[in-house]
């Protein structure tokens, strides 16, 4: 099947910040899903360059338009270039094909009868590049959108008869229900339509920085609307007008798009190409705003959190993950280092990272980093049941643009293999010569993490490259296939030791930080003030107190107890082996034998003091301390309400 995903063409008006990325991110994503399940794929993106706002940005830089254009242009190709964005085509508007493909489209529409030449006087709207009916504005002179004064421009025009696709686009939204991505979307562009469309103004002559109108119509005061000029571009990337070979991808299109942009897509560019007579695309997906201080982010607004500096100090693919798992697909999401690092930590270096630690592990210890399928099915069938109901239904919330709920599900992959750890104990049935149960659960976490690995590989495909590699596979249609459709096991394999992919993030690693984000965690990390040093800033009420980033210097994690027992000639010392979610369990010696039996302890939880240096305790190692509270009544151990996985954060 071919498959056609686009990412809207961005503004050079300024450089790329995390609501660009964001779009980029899930596009990239889509399309490196299609490709992996055999798609014949063709991923767009590039840059819009035409239009008023460009041409003022570029004299206020005092460049020429197109030397501003290539320079902007190049830092987003350059991004998405060091992202290793899977792009097939960067398309620039300012391409010579583009263009020709451009007034071509123009040419069909006026024979076709749906141009026409008229007077368009109205309020516009140049940083949105949009006229607004009287009707829509704010206060009778503010943008709808942006909220900025709008221009009075009387101009003559051509006009596309937009009014003639009134019924034609209710038809589509009935006929498609999915055209609109999340359908809860639905609803506000079928208003909008029912509501009237007046015929749309798609040329301009108040400035020059535009395609101008074909030769045919011998009118040069004029060059196009850029809404024209750039949906355009999704057609002339696949050769419109020129060689088609590729327009055979059109008719299986998902455009990705933010919500401000939804109209233009819905409605406009259908009405666009059935005047064309070309087939409607699959889908428009809209996502929603990422807000800085709760404010949508924006190059014009210049409150902007830089990608670059986002993944540079995170990590790129931690960074995807946190982007497509932590806002639901269409709604909006406040950007936080905070929100990031509890993503990093608990989703990917507790649950991911630690089993493919655990079973590196303990694979070494039993059985020389050989691991073995052979028993898995004696030995796990109700898991391997449990994995492939998720495996076998996951995908749909991909293909329905549900990435947060697609990423939610496939964890689930991991809550079954960390469950299973616990109930088997490995180490236990080691200890009881039971080695082939024990191997089968190694076996078992193996092929968990081999399905996780290629199911997120759309999202973080380098990181599940080196799991594959650990685990003596390659990620691709074949073993999709193999893995994931035929639900085949791995073959006996020995693997290989990788360092820890996911190391815990103590604190935020952006010093650099914008604005939004010093505000964030400066509450974490005071900032030294040369000028104002401590003694005189601390009142006698924060005498004693400490910021929260030191409270989270201490790791606390849930662990369950799996052996304890009397330590000889004590009178107060349990030992205690607690499992914290580690390759191995940690020994800890505990003074609480006065209140608590070894036996009444196992298979119960405390919450431990994860981090602190082991101590040795009547010559024994202890690795770590458990948290109790001590009165007049005796001494309790701090337990979680209801039980935690093993490993689980406490903060
Ligand atoms: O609209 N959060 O270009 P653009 C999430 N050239 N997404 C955001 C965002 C934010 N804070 N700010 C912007 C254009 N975006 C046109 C597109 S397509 C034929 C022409 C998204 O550079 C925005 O919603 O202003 C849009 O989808 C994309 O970035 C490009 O915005």
């Amino acid at each position: 099947m071919k498959n056609y995903l686009t990412t809207p063409i961005y503004y050079v008006n300024g450089e790329a910040h995390i609501g660009h990325a964001y779009t980029t991110f899930i596009t990239d994503a889509l399309a490196r899903y299609s490709r992996l399940i055999g798609n014949e794929t063709y991923f767009l993106t590039g840059t819009d360059e035409h239009g008023q706002k460009i041409e003022e940005s570029a004299k206020q830089n005092g460049k020429s338009s197109q030397e501003f254009a290539n320079e902007i242009s190049a830092t987003f190709k350059n991004l998405w270039d060091g992202f290793d964005i899977s792009y097939d085509k960067f398309i620039r508007t300012t391409d010579a094909d583009h263009q020709i493909g451009v007034q071509q489209a123009f040419e069909k529409m006026l024979a076709k009868g749906d141009i026409y030449k008229g007077d368009y006087e109205g309020h516009y709207c140049i940083p949105c590049e949009t006229f607004f009916p009287e009707s829509q504005l704010v206060d009778g002179e503010f943008c709808p959108d942006c909220g900025r004064p709008t221009d009075i421009v009387k101009e003559e025009s051509y006009f596309f008869k937009l009014s003639k696709y009134e019924k034609p686009l209710l038809d589509l939204y009935e006929s498609q229900e999915d055209f609109i991505l999340p359908r809860s979307r639905k609803n506000e562009v079928k208003n909008f339509v029912s509501n009237g469309l007046h015929d749309l103004s798609v040329t301009r002559t108040s400035f020059t920085w535009g395609v101008p109108l074909p030769k045919s119509c011998n009118d040069d005061k004029h060059v196009m609307y850029v809404w024209l000029d750039a949906l355009l571009n999704y057609i002339t990337a696949l050769g419109y007008g020129d060689d088609e070979k590729n327009m055979d991808f059109f008719s299986n299109a998902t455009h990705f798009v933010g919500k401000d942009i939804l109209r233009f897509h819905a409605i406009y560019w259908p009405a666009f190409l059935m005047s064309l007579d070309l087939p409607m695309p699959r889908h428009i997906a809209a996502h929603g705003w990422w807000t800085r201080d709760g404010e949508k982010m924006s190059k014009s607004k210049g409150n902007v959190v830089d990608p670059k500096a986002v993944a540079a100090a995170y990590g790129l693919e931690r960074f995807r993950y946190f982007m497509l798992r932590e806002v639901p697909f269409g709604q909006d999401g406040d950007f936080s280092q905070r929100a990031l690092i509890d993503r990093i930590n608990s989703d990917l270096s507790n649950d991911l990272g630690n089993l493919l630690n655990r079973i590196i592990g303990m694979s070494g210890k039993y059985s020389e980093y050989v691991i073995d399928s052979v028993d898995v099915k004696k030995y796990h069938s109700k898991e391997l049941e449990e994995m492939l109901l998720v495996t076998s239904s996951v995908e749909r919330f991909l293909t329905e643009i549900q990435t947060h709920r697609y990423l939610e599900e496939l964890w689930k992959l991991f809550s079954i293999g960390n469950k299973a750890i616990e109930d088997h104990a490995p180490w236990v049935k080691m200890k009881e010569d039971r080695k082939d149960e024990a191997l089968a659960t190694v076996a078992l976490i193996a092929n968990i993490l081999a399905k996780a690995s290629i199911l997120l590989h759309p999202v973080m495909p380098d990181t599940t490259n080196t799991i594959a590699g650990a685990l003596g596979f390659e990620i691709n249609t074949e073993s999709y296939n193999k893995f994931i459709k035929d639900d085949a096991l791995l073959d006996t394999f020995t693997i290989q030791k990788v360092p820890a992919l996911f190391p815990r993030v103590e604190e935020p690693l952006m010093e650099e930080a914008p604005k939004a984000m010093i505000e964030e965690t400066k509450e974490e990390k005071p900032k030294k003030d040369k000028k104002a040093p401590k003694e005189e800033t601390t009142t006698e009420d924060e005498v004693g107190l400490i910021t929260i980033g030191q409270f989270f210097e201490t790791s606390l994690k849930i662990g369950t107890i799996i052996e304890a027992e009397e330590v000889p000639k004590s009178k107060k010392l349990l030992k205690l082996q607690v499992d914290v979610g580690e390759e191995n369990p940690r020994q800890i010696v505990a003074g609480i034998k006065d209140y608590y039996s070894a036996e009444s302890l196992i298979n119960t939880q405390a919450c431990v003091v994860a981090n602190l240096k082991p101590a040795k305790l009547m010559g024994m190692l202890s690795e770590g301390m458990l948290l109790a509270a001590k009165d007049e009544n005796g001494l309790c151990l701090v337990r979680p309400e209801n039980p935690r996985k093993a490993g689980a954060g406490v903060g």
